[in-house]
């Protein structure tokens, strides 16, 4: 009788202890929620800290569809930076690198890892930054005082710098991507890089922290645009999100 209510007791404490386990987790998630949440809305750290995993778009792929068709996004997400991440990871394992730690900290010592991790790190990398890096409302000019004064006083004019980076883009023989980049002395610049190097890694020509990165890779444009290289720029301005672009450049200085 005895051992009868003790196992109910014992059960009914089991179930307030799951319900109490559940509520716990639920609001575990709904914090992880809320911090993913300040993330996207790129707070000063968190802007240049980079996991090992791909973040969810946060956007359709079809809705940015007046410079880049829905296709391109789906197949250029899910498959071609699905796989650097993927790719990533295995590499992390077999390098014994801790991926509870920023990948920031693996590319600025790029030089010690393998062929593998350059490739896909910094195509991971590359890749997670140029999804924030758009928008369905974006394009026009950015607003935040400090980033407008920085590229009028380093490119003379917003119109400039377009034209400037849009060069980088154009001229990046083969594939790679167009920077525009905060160097060692704070200054904003504008380069490029081969395949899925950047400016974070210790092997780049050009050296500094990533404010904005454009993907001239056939992948990202050949669908709509083919050969016309130059077209996909000239559209891709239409989507960029400079309130993120601005938020990370105001976190570095
Ligand atoms: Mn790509």
């Amino acid at each position: 009788m005895e051992t009868s209510i003790s196992r109910r007791t014992f059960i009914a404490n089991s179930t307030k202890t799951v319900v109490a386990v559940t509520a716990g987790v639920a609001a575990a998630g709904s914090l992880l929620e809320s911090c993913g949440t300040s993330k996207k809305a790129s707070g000063p750290a968190s802007a240049l800290r980079t996991g090992f995993a791909q973040e969810p778009l946060q956007y359709t792929y079809s809705s940015l569809d007046r410079a880049i068709d829905g296709t391109t996004m789906e197949i250029h997400y899910s498959k071609h930076a699905a796989a650097y991440a993927t790719n990533l990871q295995d590499a992390a394992k077999t390098e014994g690198v801790d991926t509870s730690k920023p990948l920031e900290d693996v590319l600025a010592r790029i030089s010690k890892f393998s062929t593998k991790m350059r490739n896909n790190g910094g195509g991971h990398y590359n890749h997670e930054l140029f999804w924030k890096s758009l928008s369905p409302s974006g394009g026009g000019k950015p607003e935040g005082a400090k980033l407008v004064s920085a590229i009028e006083s380093g490119f003379n004019s917003f119109d400039s710098f377009k034209n400037q980076f849009s060069d980088a883009g154009k001229n990046r023989f083969g594939s790679g991507w167009a920077w525009l980049f905060i160097d060692s002395d704070k200054k904003l610049r504008i380069g490029s890089t081969p395949n899925q190097d950047n400016p974070l890694m210790d092997v780049a020509e050009i050296k500094g922290l990533p404010v904005l990165g454009l993907d001239v890779w056939e992948h990202a444009y050949y669908l709509r645009y083919q050969n016309k290289r130059a077209d996909y720029i000239n559209a891709w301005w239409n989507v960029v999100n400079w309130g993120y672009i601005q938020n990370r450049y105001e976190s570095q200085i």
